[in-house]
């Protein structure tokens, strides 16, 4: 049989796949974008509450302390209207702060959130318009570059936010690919914010991966029960542990769940069995750490010029603003 012909018409064919051709490969390794269902993004919101998990808390600073800088920066001084487009929104806390101030400041923009998750739109637009009335919002529910080619002839400038560390869970090749196409779809004169986490002290990196709290073994863990409950599967998360590390030469911080014992998990919902040796290591996630030199690298070969970097007090974490 194959997944395709699964009985169980709620079974999510595309999830089913991936999970699938993940755990046959050697090493075995799964997505880290099924760790968002709606367990995971409770999760996530947890982690960015953490003391540990600095990242979040850099970049508040930062759009905090610098918002009438970043303001300027983005209108060059110019009164004419333009489109501020954000990649993956989330709960927009963080953007918030700066869309409070570009309000008040008479900033002539509409506010354009990208998702695909309808949802998670909803959200953010309904709160948006209760917190701050005059703001001009207009979500689109699309894939991140259907959604910036659609707007790409509309004659207004677009500043870009990627905010988070979102890249971060790109390899260095997609992540070429991803803002190589990003690039495409925009105009000269265009710009991006990219948040990006730098390297630094590592054990800083490694304490943001593996709280003592065991919240990010639990963000880790909760695809595993996730699969359970969606391809009707038995793994037993008590017999994986959480096991990040970090290679301060490539800036890669990659999280595993390992296999404590041998044993065989059953797929029942695609009739599919998995062997585990003892120790063997699921790679669950990417969470790539950049220094400068990287980043003006990463900006030129994609066919951006950088403006200005956006620093914490601490230098941890940049917001890169760049021109096409
Ligand atoms: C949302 C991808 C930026 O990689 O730091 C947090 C996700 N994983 N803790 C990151 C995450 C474990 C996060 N990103």
């Amino acid at each position: 049989m194959t997944i395709n012909e699964t009985k169980n018409p709620k079974m999510n064919t595309e999830f089913a796949k991936d999970i699938l051709q993940g755990l046959s490969e050697n090493p075995k390794s799964l997505p880290s974008k099924y760790f968002y269902d709606t367990k995971g993004d409770k999760l996530f919101q947890d982690i960015m509450h953490m003391d540990e998990y600095y990242l979040t808390n850099c970049e508040f600073e930062i759009f905090t302390n610098q918002k009438e800088a970043l303001t300027k920066s983005f209108t060059d001084g110019s009164n004419a209207p333009f489109e501020l487009v954000e990649f993956g929104a989330g709960d927009g806390l963080k953007t918030k702060v700066l869309l409070r101030h570009m309000v008040a400041s008479e900033v002539d923009f509409t506010y354009m959130p990208i998702d695909i998750s309808a949802n998670a739109l909803s959200k953010l637009t309904q709160s948006l318009k209760s917190e701050i009335q005059a703001l001009h919002v207009k979500g689109i529910e699309n894939d991140y570059f259907k959604a910036l080619h659609d707007l790409q002839n509309d004659g207004k400038k677009k500043v870009v936010l990627f905010l988070g560390s979102n890249i971060g869970n790109l390899t260095l090749a997609e992540a070429k690919g991803f803002l190589n196409h990003l690039s495409e779809n925009l105009n000269k004169g265009d710009k991006l914010l990219i948040g990006m986490d730098l390297k630094k002290d590592p054990q800083v990196i490694l304490d943001a991966y593996n709280d003592k709290a065991g919240i990010t073994s639990s963000f880790n863990l909760n695809l595993l029960e996730r699969i359970n409950e969606e391809l009707d599967a038995d793994f037993d998360v008590e017999a994986f542990q959480h096991f990040p590390n970090y290679d301060p030469i490539t800036g890669q911080t990659k999280s595993y769940l390992i296999s404590k014992k041998e044993q065989v998990v059953k797929l029942k919902g695609i009739e599919e069995e998995i062997k585990f040796e003892a120790w063997e290591p699921i790679y669950m996630e990417l969470s790539r750490k950049y220094d400068l030199k990287e980043i003006e690298a990463l900006a030129h070969e994609s066919g951006f010029e950088i403006s200005k970097h956006f620093f914490d007090k601490r230098n941890y974490f940049v917001d890169s603003l760049w021109e096409k």
